[in-house]
């Protein structure tokens, strides 16, 4: 092992090399799902008008309905990846790359605290303050500082590094953790810790930020204390001089992070589809473990509840829908169809007769919006009970009244809004059919006369305007087959417990 001071080891030069890939794919992909809701709040309560800073000069209107998604932004593809309204795929980067970045990041920490190479990263005195300092008075000199004793770099550099790896780098991975609704769900404290999930939110955002800051003036500082001798030592973990085939490596290290950009790019504008099912596997691993082992154990207090509830999906505009809205839907019956020993149709009253609880909850969009909401009805455990599905079942559909043809044209998505839950996610606990929000019969805008509330999962699983219940053994023979509207049309995951 080379003693510090001279060389980097190869794993460094590895490990270095990686972190350059994740993170342009994770500035990258996070860009593209932050600019799919361009506000940033500062409580979860995301009121429009009480924005500490947006993306966006269209004011939020409050006399008339309005869904989020009217409010995503079309992103550069230059910027974000994939680009345009493509959140579902760029959270499938996201969280691969996240996967790689946290995988690199944990090799990288455990060889740099079995080696010596610790110390050229941690200060071990308290000298290092007043020796960056005077580095720093070095450089507004436009000179260059001397490396530290028997470091490579100087203490600038050295406490640079070490707040990246250090801090910056916890901090991104516990506030992008603190917005999972898995989480939020099972320990609404770890959120708080943030402030909230939406000020988690905008630290998050001021963390990419600050990693690009980093890396701008990092790069500077290559070119500033030398290329191409910098540039060798960096391919090579050695300084040698100038090494050309060194030079020529690192230039090939950054077009290959360059073709790969390009490649997710052509990959998702040929076929989302298959970006869809290459990309999201290894991390529906990670949503299936959160979503099926952390049980939601929210209880906020009536205080809590938000003054204003953000709507996503328009109400049903079919005749058939308004006539039973006319009737405060005296007339509606719930059908349940499928693997049950017998088909049901049920009135409110019935539903009612089966069980009957109530819960203060948060609210989280994939878009990243979230709101606090009592929500009262019947647990979807005894609603199922209740049905008798058969040995066969594994999974429950919920479908809606409304045509995503009528409501969000846009898309180019056909048929009626339907997803479905795995029967193990379905029956846990304040999982619920619900035909009451705060305390009120449900509003339209969000589904009356019934809706499904799985407070583990991210909004859209939360089927508004429900008009059929059906039971299956697969559900690959309903819509495109993905497992709901939202994963055939917009490429997201079925299960989405972050
Ligand atoms: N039938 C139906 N249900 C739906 C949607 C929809 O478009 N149609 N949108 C979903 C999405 S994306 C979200 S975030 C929640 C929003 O619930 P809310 O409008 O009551 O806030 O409803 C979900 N349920
Ligand atoms: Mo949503």
């Amino acid at each position: 092992m080379a003693s510090v001071g001279l060389g980097f080891p190869l794993w460094i030069v590895t490990t270095h090399y990686l972190n350059i890939l994740f993170l342009v794919f994770l500035a990258r992909s996070g860009i593209q799902i932050l600019t799919a809701f361009p506000f940033f709040y500062k409580n979860d309560h995301c009121e429009p008008g009480k924005e500490i800073f947006k993306f966006t000069r269209r004011k939020v209107p409050r006399d008339r309905l309005t869904q989020s998604l009217d409010w995503e932004l079309d992103a550069p593809p230059w910027l974000a990846l994939p680009g345009h309204k493509g959140i579902g795929i760029g959270r499938h980067w996201h969280f691969l790359a996240m996967m790689g970045w946290v995988l690199t990041g944990l090799v990288y920490i455990v060889l740099l605290l079995v080696t010596d190479q610790w110390r050229r990263l941690v200060p071990t005195t308290w000298e290092v303050f007043p020796q960056a300092l005077q580095a720093a008075t070095t450089y507004l000199h436009f000179q260059i500082p001397p490396p530290a004793p028997g470091l490579p770099f100087n203490a600038l550099q050295q406490l640079a590094y070490f707040t990246v790896v250090f801090l910056l780098a916890p901090l991104q991975i516990a506030t992008g953790a603190a917005m999972s609704p898995a989480i939020m769900a099972r320990a609404p404290w770890y959120p708080s810790l943030f402030g909230g999930k939406q000020v988690a939110r905008t630290l998050h955002f001021f963390g990419l930020l600050a990693f690009t800051a980093f890396v701008l003036v990092h790069t500077l500082m290559v070119v500033v204390h030398g290329i191409p001798e910098e540039w060798t030592r960096i391919v090579l973990g050695q300084a040698t001089g100038v090494n050309p085939a060194a030079v020529a490596d690192g230039l090939a290290g950054l077009l290959v992070i360059l073709i790969a950009n390009l490649a997710a790019h052509a990959l998702a504008k040929r076929s989302p589809r298959l970006a869809q099912q290459l990309l999201a596997p290894p991390s529906d691993v990670l949503q299936r473990e959160l979503s099926y082992h952390l049980h939601s154990r929210q209880h906020y207090s009536r205080s809590d509840i938000s003054p204003y509830h953000w709507i996503n999906g328009y109400p049903p505009p079919d005749q058939d829908y308004e006539e039973l809205a006319k009737r405060q839907f005296e007339g509606y019956r719930l059908l349940i169809t499928g693997r049950v020993e017998t088909p049901l149709s049920l009135s409110l009253a019935d539903l009612r007769r089966i069980g009957y609880e109530s819960q203060i909850v948060k609210h989280n969009c994939i878009q990243g919006w979230s709101g606090i909401a009592e929500w009262s009805g019947v647990p979807l455990a005894k609603f199922i009970e209740h049905c008798h599905p058969t040995p066969e079942a594994r999974y429950v559909v919920f479908h809606g009244f409304d045509d995503k043809a009528k409501t969000q044209p846009e898309t180019g998505g056909v048929g009626r809004f339907y997803e479905s839950l795995d029967l193990r996610l379905a029956v846990s606990p304040q999982t619920m059919l619900a035909w009451e929000m705060n305390g009120e019969p449900l509003p339209i805008p969000h589904g009356a006369p019934l809706r499904l509330r799985v407070e583990t999962q991210l909004g859209f699983k939360m089927v508004k305007w429900i008009q059929s219940i059906e039971f299956v053994d697969d559900f690959r023979s309903i819509g495109l087959g993905h497992g709901g509207w939202r994963e055939d049309y917009a490429m997201h995951s079925r299960v989405v417990g972050i």
